[in-house]
């Protein structure tokens, strides 16, 4: 499906290490379609709703402390199987086991402190997109489209 979408953030640890441009600059050039971006300094309360299936594991409130603890970059990336590309860009949740290559495996070491995250479902991405961007996105063409889709 070219016109699926995926929730992709730059936590705040990817903000404060510079790395925002670099996690864009991906998913750009891979030929995916940029159709909604802002920087937010989410509250507690929203964090606790985008993590809400977390809320019972030991990690829970450091993960949120984390989140909440400077501004995220959020965007939704439009293109052809964009949720599992988007988690195979990501690498795995322990960047211990995120390969060379993979955003978390080139710039991330502690799964507390992963930089980035990635809807994990094309269902939790529509979710997610209706949780940070209330406003919806934007509808555009890439001129570049029938260059990267058959
Ligand atoms: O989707 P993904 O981010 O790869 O992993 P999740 O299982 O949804 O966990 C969300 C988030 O929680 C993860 O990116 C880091 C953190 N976390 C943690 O701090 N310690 C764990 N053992 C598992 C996850
Ligand atoms: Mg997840």
């Amino acid at each position: 499906n070219n016109a699926e979408r995926t929730y992709i953030m730059v936590k705040p640890d990817g903000v404060q290490r510079g790395i925002v441009g670099e996690i864009i600059a991906r998913f750009e050039k891979r030929g995916f379609k940029l159709v909604a971006l802002k920087m937010v300094h989410a509250t507690k309360e929203h964090l606790e709703k985008h993590y809400a299936d977390l809320a019972q594991k030991p990690f829970f409130p450091g993960l949120i402390k984390y989140m909440a603890s400077g501004p995220v970059v959020a965007m939704v990336w439009e293109g052809l199987d964009a949720v599992k590309t988007g988690r195979m860009m990501l690498g795995a949740t322990n960047p211990l086991a995120s390969a060379p290559g993979t955003i978390r495996g080139d710039y991330a070491l502690a799964v507390g402190r992963n930089i980035c995250h990635g809807s994990d479902s094309v269902e939790s991405a529509e979710h997610e997109i209706k949780l940070w961007f209330p406003e919806g996105t934007i509808q555009h063409t890439l001129s570049s489209a029938e260059w990267v889709f058959e």
